[in-house]
């Protein structure tokens, strides 16, 4: 059988990231597009260059023409610019929606029967307006915010408990920004609650209030830290983890920025949810059941995506 073809559109810091994690994990060709000449195709020819070293087969191409994305299997987007210290996500709207349609009638063109995830901010209004433009059915596109909340998440407990990262589960949903919504009650330290391990003794509210917090600028903290640029490494391992359970079929309950119709009160918009990702891509979305306050911080995250889509249609007519 062919190996699974995986086009990363977007060749910079998340892109050439993707482009390795994918040839070490052998997850399939890769082909790297990019509007600046040379930069998908030099660390396409790098990384392919490691190949011997790493044994990994895989064919890496970098290209600056959509057509050599014909017939992906996964497309993964990067395209666009990440923010600099003292911007918001939200800043990115208007250049990142215009890139969005570029790409959107890319892959409508040459790959409309892909899996599509997107990672370009703001991303819940990005996600929207890719699928607007790209015209795929909604299970085929989704985006990529969730994983990589709850890694962070996951990563301050483990870092707060002392114990493996393997054993900590995390739950986050609502939009990527600000507003996310860390569920502590669905959270848990080899199956127990974080509300019991605060009882426990384990951490103290404070604390516990603090890593959600920390979690909710997770993106923040290293922008400030980089200063040229936003997170790249753990973006990308976000969104291979997705990649691989729409290949490998492995139904992976993971929370994505889906579209939701009907489920969780919502009427078809993106938003962060727990999802099955399998196959047949978006195969679930996880319809939980929440507190009055984890409702409301819930509703306020959704009101904000839908304040950035509204602004999308504002910026161009033909969303409206
Ligand atoms: P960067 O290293 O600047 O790469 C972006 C690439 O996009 C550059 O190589 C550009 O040349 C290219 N590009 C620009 N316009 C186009 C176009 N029309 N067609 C094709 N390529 C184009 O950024 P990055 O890789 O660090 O980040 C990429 C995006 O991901 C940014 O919007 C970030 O804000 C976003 N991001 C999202 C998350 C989430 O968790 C959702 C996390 C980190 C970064």
């Amino acid at each position: 059988m062919a190996r699974p073809k995986i086009a990363l559109i977007g060749a910079g810091q998340i892109g050439g990231t993707l482009a390795h994690l994918i040839a070490l994990k052998e997850l399939g060709d890769v082909v790297l597009f990019d509007i600046s000449e040379g930069t998908p195709q030099g660390k396409a020819l790098d990384i392919a260059e490691s190949g011997p070293v790493e044994k990994f087969d895989a064919s890496l191409k970098g290209t600056n023409d959509y057509a050599d994305i014909a017939g992906a299997d996964v497309c993964i987007v990067t395209a666009g610019v990440p923010r600099k210290p003292g911007m918001s996500r939200d800043d990115l709207l208007g250049i990142n929606l215009k890139v969005m349609k570029a790409v959107g009638e890319g892959i409508r063109d040459n790959a409309p029967d892909a899996f599509v995830i997107c990672i370009t901010n703001p991303l819940d209004a990005m996600v929207w307006a890719l699928r607007e433009f790209s015209g795929l059915p909604h299970e085929k596109v989704v985006g990529m915010a969730g994983v990589l909340d709850s890694g962070r998440f996951r990563h301050f407990l483990a870092e707060e408990f002392n114990v493996s990262m393997r054993d900590v589960t995390a739950f986050v949903l609502g939009g990527h920004g600000d507003t996310m919504v860390p569920l502590t009650r669905y959270s848990t330290v080899g199956g127990i609650p974080l509300p019991d391990l605060v009882e426990m003794g384990w951490t103290s509210q404070e604390k516990l209030d603090a890593i959600v917090q920390r979690t909710r600028d997770g993106g923040a903290e290293i922008v400030g830290l980089l200063k040229t640029g936003s997170a790249f490494y753990a973006p990308a391992s976000s969104a291979i983890e997705m990649a691989e359970a729409f290949l490998k079929d492995q139904k992976r309950l993971l929370p994505c920025a889906a579209y939701v119709d009907g489920a969780l009160g919502l009427d078809g918009m993106y938003v962060g949810v727990p999802t099955v990702i399998g196959a047949g891509g978006i195969e679930r979305v996880v319809d939980i059941k929440m507190t009055r306050d984890e409702q409301a911080m819930f509703t306020k995250s959704v009101d904000a995506v839908k304040g950035l889509v509204e602004a999308c249609k504002g910026i161009d007519p033909s969303l409206a």
